[in-house]
C-alpha cells in the first residue's frame, strides 16, 4: 500500500458547489445517481487537468458531462478512482452507480444492519457509495433523494425535509436538503422500520429545534438518557462556549452495528446502539455516563469538525482533540470533575502511553499515513484532548474563550488546521505558543524527572526538572517541550504553603527547557512538593517519593487529583517490591504502609465517595506494565493478585463496613451521588468476594439476584466470576443468559464478563463463546465483547501460559480481516507491542504477529499495523 504524506498536502483541482443525490434502494442493488456542479480551482490555476473521483468497489453505470453521455474510451476507470477529461471550468457532471448494501460487512459506506439501510462516511467511506472528491477540504451543498420500498417507512438524510411522495411499486421517497456546505465524510443517509421520540429544545435565541431519537421499536423505551443528554449538551455548549444549534431539527439513530461509537453527520448523527440506548435493568452506569459523554461529544462536533472542519486528515486532532476537551469539561460538569480526570488519565496511562512507546507511535499530528482509519487513536483523542487542555492551562479560562471565539469565527464554513486553532489561542492569549507547537509535531511520553533542594538558611525551596522524550519510530530526537507544570507544595502540618507575594498556593510552572531550576524563596522549612497537579501535562513524572510522602499527600493533598495519584504511585511502588520478591522466589508479604493508607482511605471522613473508590483501585495491570522497562507479564501478575487478596485480607472489617452501608433498597437513578455509592460499594464487594467465606459470595449471589439495576447485577456477576467459585458463577452466569438472551447489549455485557474474568479457562472460555449461536463476526461490538475484552482487557489470562492467547489472536484476526478490515486492525495491536516485553513472552508475541503477515493478502489496515510491528 502506498504511504499519504502530510508534506504533499495540496489543494483541490476542482470544488463541488452543488452535490444532488438520489439513493434508489436496494439490498443487492442499490442504484447512486450523483449530480455535481463542478468549478476549477483557479487558486491551483488556470488550465483544466483531468478531474480524478474517489471511487471503491463501485460499479459505474454511466457518466455523462453537462448532458453528453462518455463513451467508456473518454474516461479512465483504475481500481480506487476515475479519471475524466474536462473541457470546460465549470460544468455538471452526473453519474450513476450501482452498489451492495447487503454484502458490505466492512461497515464503512453504505450498508445494511439488522434490516435497516446506514451510512458511515468518515473517513473515505463516502468513495464506497459514488465516485467524489473524497477529502474534507471539498466542501459542497447536499440534496438528497431517498427512494425505499414501503417497507422502510423511515427516510432520512441530512439537514431539512424538504418533499416527500408516493411512487409506483409499493415505494416512496423523501428528499433532504442541507444548507450547510460540508464535506462527503459528514454525509448520511438511514432507511428502516423505525419508531422515534420527539422533544423540542429552544437556542439561547429563540428559535425552536426538533430533537428526534430513531430506534427500531423494541428499543424505544430506552432513549430517555440520550434524550436528556442531549439537551443538557445543547445548552452547555451555548453557555460555556457560546455555541448555538443551527438547523431546524437534529436526528441522532441507533444502529448495532457499527464501528466506532458514534458519528456526528450533520444534522443526522448515527450511534452505536451502545451508546445511546439505557434504562436503569439493562445499563450500567458507566453505560449511562457513556452516553452522556459520546451524545456530548457528537452535537460540540457540530461546531468543532462541522462548522469549522480539517482541511486533510492530518488535522484529525483538529476536530477530534478539541472535541474531547470539550465533551470531558462536559462530564466533569455534569458529574464528579475529580473521578472523571481520573478515569480519563487511566485511560491515558493505560493505553495511550502504551500507543506512544509502540511501533504505531504518532504525533497527534500525524506526518503519513497508509490507511486513516488506523489514526483514529488514543494520541489523536486523549492525547490530542490534553494538548487542548495545556493550552487551556497555559491561556487561563477566559483567554482560551476569546480564542475558541476567533477560531469559530475566523473558519467558520472553512477546513482548517491545527495551525490555526494554536494561531487563534495565541492572538487572543497574547502568549507565545512557538515552542508549544512541538506537540503537535513529536510523538512519544515526555518524562519530567524532579529532584529538589532546600536552603534552610536562606528559607529557600529550589525544584530542578529536567525533561526527556524517548525516540519513536522515524523521530530519534526530540525538542524540549513547552509544559505546563501545576504544582504545590505542602508544609509539615499537610497545608499549603504560599508560593508567591499574592498568596498562590498553586502555580503552573512553564518549563520549556531540557533542565531547569524553579526556586520559591520564604520557605520556612522542607516542604512536600505536589507535583504535576490535576495532571497538568500527558507527561511521566518521577520524582523520588518514600512510602510515608505518599502516604502522607494521600491524606493531605488540597488537589483531589494528586490525593488519589499518591496512591497510585504508592501502590506502584508497593508493586514493584512484589514483582522483585516474586521473581527473587521469596514469599510475598503485604506492605503495612499501603494497608494502612488505604485502611485511612476507607477510613476519613472528607473524601467523597466516588474518589475513594477510585483510590481503591489498585493500578491496572496495563499501568504498571508501563511503568517497567521491560515488561514481565508473569511477575506484574503475580504481585498484583496477590496484593489484591492481601488487600482484602487486611481492610476485610472496613470493606464489610461499607458495604452493608450502603447495601440499601432505593429507586435508581443515574446521579453522582448514587453513582458514587454504587461504585464504592461494589469496589468493596469485588474485594471481599476474594475472601475464600462463603459468607460474602452469598452476598454478591444475594445482589446477583435482587438488584434491581444493571450496575449492581453485572457487578456481582463480574464479582462471582472472578472469585473462582466454579458453582457459583456457572449458575448466575446461566440464569444472566436465559433472562437476557433477547437483549443484545446485555447479551454483549454477559460475553465480556466471562472473556475478561481473571480465572483458569479464559480463553477455551472465549473459544466457546466465538462458536455461541449468538456470536456475529459481523458485529463490532459482538467481537469487541468477546476478543477485545480477552486481547485488550484481560491482562493475566491474555499473557497466560505459553503464547497460546496471541496465537487464538492472530488467527482470529487473520479470519475477521476480511469481515471488517477496521476492527482486524484494532484488534491486533496488543501483539505489535512485543519488542516491550520479556523473553519469551517477547518471541511468543513476535510469531504470532508474523503468522498473520504470513498469512499474506492482508487488508490495507491491517497490513499497516501489522508490518510497522514487525519493522
Ligand atoms: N468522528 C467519528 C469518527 C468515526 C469513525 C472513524 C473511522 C471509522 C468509523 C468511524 N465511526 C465514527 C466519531 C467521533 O469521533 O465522534
Ligand atoms: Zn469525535
Amino acid at each position: 500500500p502506498r504511504t499519504i504524506y502530510l508534506k504533499d498536502y495540496r489543494a483541490p483541482d476542482y470544488w463541488i458547489d452543488e452535490t444532488h443525490l438520489t439513493f434508489d434502494l436496494q439490498p443487492d442493488a442499490t442504484l447512486v445517481e450523483s449530480r455535481l456542479k463542478v468549478r476549477r480551482n483557479l487558486d491551483q490555476g488556470n488550465d483544466l487537468p483531468k478531474l480524478v473521483l474517489d471511487g471503491v468497489e463501485l460499479e459505474l453505470v454511466s457518466v455523462a458531462i453537462d448532458g453528453q453521455s462518455l463513451s467508456a474510451d473518454e474516461y479512465v476507470l483504475y481500481d480506487e478512482s476515475l479519471e475524466l477529461p474536462v473541457s470546460r471550468p465549470a460544468f455538471e457532471l452526473q453519474i450513476l452507480t450501482r452498489i451492495k448494501p447487503e454484502s458490505n460487512t466492512s461497515l464503512e459506506g453504505l450498508y445494511l444492519s439488522n434490516g435497516m439501510y446506514c451510512t458511515q462516511c468518515e473517513a473515505e467511506g463516502f468513495r464506497k457509495i459514488t465516485f467524489y472528491p473524497d477529502r474534507p477540504d471539498v466542501m459542497s451543498r447536499f440534496t438528497t433523494k431517498v427512494i425505499a420500498p414501503r417497507s422502510y417507512p423511515v427516510l432520512l438524510s441530512n439537514g431539512n425535509d424538504i418533499e416527500r411522495g408516493e411512487l409506483d411499486n409499493d415505494r416512496h421517497f423523501v428528499t433532504w436538503q442541507d444548507p450547510f456546505p460540508k464535506p462527503s465524510y459528514l454525509f448520511a443517509l438511514v432507511a428502516g422500520d423505525l419508531e422515534h421520540v420527539d422533544e423540542t429544545f429552544t437556542t439561547k435565541n429563540g428559535r425552536e429545534v426538533k430533537l428526534q431519537l430513531f430506534t427500531e421499536p423494541r428499543n424505544i423505551h430506552k432513549c430517555d438518557h440520550a434524550m436528556r443528554s442531549l439537551k443538557h449538551s445543547m445548552r452547555w455548549d451555548e453557555e460555556v462556549y457560546g455555541r448555538e444549534y443551527d438547523l431546524d431539527i437534529f436526528m441522532i439513530v441507533a444502529v448495532d452495528h457499527f464501528n466506532m461509537g458514534a458519528m456526528e453527520n450533520k444534522g443526522l448523527n448515527i450511534f452505536n446502539s451502545s451508546c445511546v440506548l439505557a434504562s436503569p435493568e439493562t445499563a450500567t452506569d458507566a453505560a449511562f455516563q457513556r452516553i452522556e459523554a459520546i451524545v456530548g461529544h457528537e452535537y460540540f462536533h457540530n461546531w468543532s469538525g462541522n462548522r469549522v472542519t480539517c482541511r486533510d486528515w492530518f488535522q484529525l486532532s483538529l476536530k477530534e482533540g478539541f472535541t474531547v476537551f470539550r465533551d470531558a469539561e462536559f462530564s466533569a460538569d455534569m458529574n464528579s470533575a475529580a473521578v472523571k480526570r481520573i478515569e480519563d488519565v487511566v485511560l491515558l496511562r493505560a493505553s495511550q502511553f502504551a500507543e506512544d512507546a509502540g511501533p504505531m507511535a504518532h504525533p497527534i499530528r500525524p506526518e503519513s499515513y497508509m490507511e486513516i482509519s488506523n489514526f483514529y487513536t488514543l494520541t489523536v483523542y486523549e492525547k490530542g484532548a490534553e494538548v487542548v487542555r495545556m493550552i487551556h492551562n497555559i491561556v487561563g479560562k477566559e483567554a482560551f474563550r476569546k480564542g475558541s471565539d476567533l477560531y469559530f469565527d475566523r473558519h467558520d464554513g472553512q477546513a482548517a488546521t491545527c495551525e490555526d486553532f494554536v494561531a487563534a489561542m495565541e492572538e487572543a492569549s497574547g502568549k507565545d505558543l512557538e515552542q508549544f507547537r512541538n506537540w503537535y509535531n513529536q510523538a512519544g511520553t515526555p518524562l519530567l524527572e524532579v529532584s529538589d533542594s532546600f536552603d534552610e538558611q536562606k528559607s529557600e525551596y529550589h525544584l530542578h526538572v529536567k525533561q526527556s522524550c524517548p525516540p519513536t519510530p522515524g523521530q530519534k530526537e526530540k525538542q524540549p517541550f513547552h509544559i505546563p507544570f501545576a504544582i504545590g507544595l505542602l508544609d509539615s502540618a499537610g497545608k499549603d504553603i504560599p508560593l508567591n507575594a499574592q498568596g498562590d498556593t498553586q502555580l503552573v510552572l512553564d518549563v520549556t527547557q531540557t533542565e531547569q531550576t524553579f526556586s520559591f524563596d520564604g520557605v520556612g522549612e522542607r516542604p512536600l512538593p505536589s507535583l504535576l497537579r490535576g495532571f497538568s501535562a500527558p507527561v511521566k513524572l518521577r520524582y523520588d517519593y518514600s512510602a510515608e510522602q505518599l502516604a502522607f499527600l494521600m491524606s493531605h493533598d488540597s488537589d483531589g487529583f494528586n490525593r488519589w495519584d499518591a496512591g497510585q504511585r504508592l501502590a506502584l511502588l508497593v508493586l514493584e517490591d512484589l514483582q522483585a520478591a516474586y521473581r527473587a522466589g521469596e514469599q510475598l508479604v503485604l506492605d503495612t504502609r499501603l494497608a494502612d493508607a488505604y485502611r485511612a482511605v476507607l477510613e476519613a471522613d472528607d473524601l467523597d465517595l466516588a474518589v475513594r473508590a477510585k483510590m481503591l483501585e489498585l493500578p491496572a495491570e496495563q499501568i504498571i506494565a508501563e511503568s517497567s522497562d521491560a515488561i514481565d507479564a508473569e511477575a506484574i501478575i503475580a504481585a498484583r493478585s496477590f496484593l489484591k487478596q492481601a488487600l482484602a485480607e487486611a481492610l476485610e472489617p472496613q470493606l464489610s463496613n461499607w458495604y452493608t452501608r450502603l447495601d440499601v433498597e432505593k429507586p435508581y437513578s443515574p446521579s453522582s451521588a448514587d453513582i458514587a455509592e454504587r461504585s464504592l460499594k461494589n469496589t468493596c464487594l469485588a474485594y471481599l468476594v476474594l475472601l475464600q467465606k462463603p459468607e460474602y459470595r452469598t452476598l454478591a449471589n444475594k445482589q446477583f439476584a435482587q438488584s434491581g439495576n444493571m450496575t449492581d447485577c453485572a457487578a456481582a456477576l463480574a464479582a462471582l466470576v472472578n472469585s473462582g467459585d466454579e458453582v457459583l458463577s456457572r449458575s448466575a452466569l446461566d440464569a444472566f443468559y436465559e433472562k437476557w438472551q433477547e437483549d443484545p447489549l446485555v447479551f454483549d455485557q454477559w460475553l465480556a464478563i466471562q472473556a475478561g474474568s481473571a480465572r483458569f479457562g479464559t480463553l477455551q472460555r472465549v473459544r466457546d463463546l466465538l462458536e455461541h449461536p449468538a456470536f456475529e463476526l459481523t458485529s463490532p461490538n459482538k467481537v469487541r465483547s468477546v476478543v477485545g475484552a480477552f486481547a485488550m482487557r484481560n491482562f493475566t489470562q491474555f499473557h497466560a501460559g505459553e503464547g497460546e492467547g496471541f496465537d487464538f489472536l492472530a488467527d482470529f484476526v487473520i479470519r475477521l480481516d476480511k469481515v471488517n478490515p477496521q476492527i482486524a486492525a484494532r484488534l491486533v495491536t496488543p501483539i505489535t507491542r512485543w519488542r516491550k516485553y520479556q523473553s519469551p513472552m517477547q518471541e511468543f508475541m513476535h510469531a504470532s504477529l508474523a503468522r498473520v503477515m504470513a498469512a499474506g493478502n492482508l487488508s490495507k489496515d491491517l497490513y499497516e499495523v501489522v508490518s510497522k510491528g514487525l519493522a
